[in-house]
């Protein structure tokens, strides 16, 4: 199945004609609390396992995609022109390839993302989502939200949990056109729900999460116990965010990163990206914990980590983290 059998089913050629000429959007960034962690077909992004999000409140990309009288597509982000070979340029334009009526037509995508691009807070996802309802609004589509994640899955996994503010699950599914396999905003609120970034490093990342995911699937031992695990995952974290049970919901995501860190370690050859720094900061927090701060973490495909906190300890994490970044997931903007 190809990513252009999916545009087909999905837009049925409306996608031909357009009396718009830009379209504009935004999108919220998003944190996996349940990792989203191998695919079960790459061309698609289709996940092995269904995956658990929150977003970033207003940390995130806002997209103008424009159609423009050009030879070739242009992309800006933050203000900056961006050449068409490097590896961001090439996924977008591959993307755009998607929606193009024919080789004459060509974009410009205007970028500006509000968060810090290197602290591996899944920028892509925030991208393509915002870059999707962009291309809905420029094209006249009307899709509804659960189509349009779907799209934009077909550019990123992870841009699929993008498409809303709150808690967000994204459903493996099972078919294999995908068309099962996109999320939906969960009917819960945490409004004293607190996510401090702590960066540790902003160096490029070793590997990227696209061919690090890949290699674990393939070569890790213990890639095999990781489905069993975010089945039950999933289902205490639901759980734990209902109730507002915050022990059990900042235990299970740290848990759940830590068992995808493993599995990663367990490739061949392994895949670390831990820093000596993120260890002792995971040691600071384990201790804070013990001392009795309910302070968690996670942790995406590179070296920084993500904290989670209530409200209520904002004053003691700035203490003990000065450097942290907070955001409220839940806090109107
Ligand atoms: C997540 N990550 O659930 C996991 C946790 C990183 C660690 O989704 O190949 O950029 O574009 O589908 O979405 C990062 O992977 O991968 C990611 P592709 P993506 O947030």
């Amino acid at each position: 199945m190809k990513k252009s059998d999916v545009i087909k089913t999905l837009l049925n050629h409306r996608y031909v004609y357009t009396e718009n000429t830009s379209g504009s959007a935004f999108a919220p960034a998003n944190i996996a609390l349940c990792k989203y962690w191998g695919k079960r077909d790459i061309e698609l992004n289709l996940p092995v396992t269904s995956s658990l999000s929150v977003s970033l409140g207003e940390k995130g990309a806002h997209t103008t995609v424009s159609l423009i009288n050009a030879s070739e597509d242009k992309i800006r982000i933050n203000e900056e022109d961006i050449t068409l070979d490097t590896q961001i340029a090439k996924r977008l334009i591959e993307f755009l390839d998607l929606f193009r009526s024919n080789t004459e037509m060509h974009f410009a995508i205007d970028t500006k993302i509000n968060i810090p691009m290197s602290a591996g807070l899944a920028s892509s996802a925030c991208s393509f989502a915002a870059l999707i309802q962009a291309l809905d609004q420029l094209f006249s589509w009307q899709l509804d939200r659960i189509n349009l994640s779907i799209l934009a899955r077909l550019g990123s996994g992870s841009a699929c949990r993008s498409l809303w503010d709150g808690f967000v699950k994204w459903h493996a599914g099972k078919e294999e056109d995908g068309m099962d396999s996109f999320a939906e905003l969960l009917p819960y609120e945490w409004p004293h729900l607190c996510v401090g970034l702590l960066v540790i490093s902003d160096q490029p990342k070793p590997i990227s999460s696209r061919e690090a995911m890949q290699k674990t699937v393939n070569t890790s031992c213990y890639y095999k116990s990781w489905p069993e695990k975010v089945k039950t995952d999933l289902e205490v974290l639901q759980e734990a965010i209902a109730s507002r049970d915050f022990d059990l919901f900042g235990s299970v995501a740290e848990s759940n990163a830590l068992a995808m860190h493993a599995s990663m370690l367990t490739a061949n050859p392994p895949i670390l990206y831990w820093l000596p720094e993120t260890v002792a900061m995971m040691h600071q927090i384990w201790k804070k914990r013990a001392e009795g701060l309910p302070i968690y973490f996670t942790q995406d495909a590179g070296p920084n980590l993500k904290l989670l906190f209530l409200k209520t300890d904002i004053e003691q994490v700035k203490k003990t983290f000065p450097e942290i970044k907070i955001i409220m997931p839940f806090e109107k903007h």
